[in-house]
């Protein structure tokens, strides 16, 4: 194993700043929500990226841009990935990383004159974050055989606009099947997005596992009526409904251990000051470590939902936007990406995500696992994100030790 691999820091931040700077926002972020514009130019600059490395580059049936390293074997390739596109209050961090610092394993190697025993790659899957179409992680959800593509390409995001039509409007739609690379293994770099590392003095996190999570959307229905003249008791106010859900499901997370939960969309309709709301159309994003709690939390919000419905007269109906089990990571490939860290002398802890990543798809098919870099300040899904250029150096070349060894076992 060649042990004095390293990547090139300079390039691996040069190229995260060029990616910054499409869907780049006037607060320092970057916005490129799945399928649009501004994702399209990500993928193009990405494809740019992988086709000047020499780089055999695939893009999938529903959008998946992979570059592969062909090796001296055929056979399963490890791979490396993450995902380029955003939420609305993205960062220049959250899964762009990943991918960089996959693209930057794979030139560094190609600067060294390196062929690998087995394939190596690198894949930005679509519609990683969900934030326009759901589930989330959905290309690596359709890559691991989880979700068709027929069914994927149905999805449709809050304007009515389905996904398969944007795919096909922004050039995405591939011709190979996902999944078509076969995987040995699969690492993923990522930014930590919580306070844990940082609150510890810094570090590399060995991430363990992904927590299970549950997006609920929930329609209430009542009866729109005149905010001044509708006696309170005779109101059937869905906006008043919603509140109180909301309020449940956090204080939930004060009796049911390590809960978390969310309600990130609340859309009123019609919308008007003086009307009391026809509809409202919420979300729960509902996450715990264990399957059985989050199942219990989520168990103890349809009850509540159903009395509420009873007792005030409001239709609620129910639809899964995801679901995904606890997911743990292979003890064999977690520990090699410990012991990298112990080759750079760069301490390490292991810990378990609190964000769902592809990682947690692609541990479906084969051992994956994940390096962590501290987020300043903890924060993430906000324009202010930031990890230092010595993390993201030091994360990158943990990825290229692993990868390479992993490659060549
Ligand atoms: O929601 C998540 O955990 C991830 O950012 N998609
Ligand atoms: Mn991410
Ligand atoms: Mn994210
Ligand atoms: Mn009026």
């Amino acid at each position: 194993m060649s042990t004095n691999l390293r990547i090139d820091g300079a390039r691996l931040t040069s190229r995260l700043a060029d990616l910054a700077r499409i869907g780049a926002t006037p607060e320092g972020g970057c916005r490129r929500l799945a399928l649009t514009d501004e994702d399209r130019q990500g993928r193009d600059w990405l494809v740019g990226q992988l086709e000047t490395l020499g780089l055999d580059t695939r893009i999938d049936a529903i959008g998946n841009i992979v570059g592969i390293l062909k090796g001296q074997l055929d056979g399963p390739a490890v791979i490396m990935g993450s995902h380029i596109d955003t939420v609305g209050t993205g960062g220049r961090f959250d899964g762009a990383l990943g991918v960089v610092a996959g693209v930057e394993v794979l030139a560094a190697l190609r600067d060294a004159g390196l062929t690998p025993k087995r394939d190596m790659a690198v894949i930005a899957f679509t519609n990683e974050e969900g934030a326009r179409f759901h589930p989330d992680m959905l290309g690596s959800y359709v890559w691991a055989g989880g979700m068709s593509v027929e069914a994927a390409h149905r999805e449709v995001d809050s304007e009515g606009v389905g996904l398969g039509s944007e795919l096909k409007r922004i050039g995405y739609e591939g011709a190979e099947r996902p999944g078509f690379l076969p995987a040995h293994a699969y690492l993923e770099m990522h930014i930590e997005q919580g306070p844990v590392l940082e609150n510890e003095g810094g570090g590399l996190g060995a991430v363990t596992g992904i927590q299970a999570i549950t997006w609920l959307e929930l329609t209430l229905k009542g009866r729109p009526s005149h905010a001044g003249t509708t006696p309170m008791a005779y109101r059937k106010d869905p906006g008043l409904a919603a509140a109180r859900i909301n309020i449940f499901a956090n204080e939930l997370t004060k009796t049911i251990p390590h809960q978390l939960a969310n309600s990130g969309v609340i859309r009123v309709q019609p919308g008007n000051v003086n009307v009391v709301p026809e509809t409202v159309v919420m979300t729960l994003d509902l996450r715990n470590p264990q399957d059985a709690p989050l199942a219990q939390a989520e168990e103890a919000v349809r009850r509540f939902c159903a009395e509420l419905s009873e007792r005030d007269g409001i239709a609620i109906t129910f639809r899964d936007l995801a679901r995904f089990p606890a997911t743990p990571f292979a003890e064999e490939l977690i520990a090699e990406v410990e012991r990298s860290a112990g080759e750079f002398g760069l301490p390490i802890r292991r810990m378990i995500s609190g964000a769902g990543h592809d990682a947690q798809m692609m541990a479906r098919l084969c051992p994956t696992a994940m390096v962590f870099i501290p987020s300043i300040g903890g924060l993430s899904h906000n324009p202010a994100e930031f990890s230092t250029d010595e993390d993201m150096v030091a994360g990158a070349n943990v990825l290229l030790a692993t990868a390479w060894r992993v490659a060549n076992a």
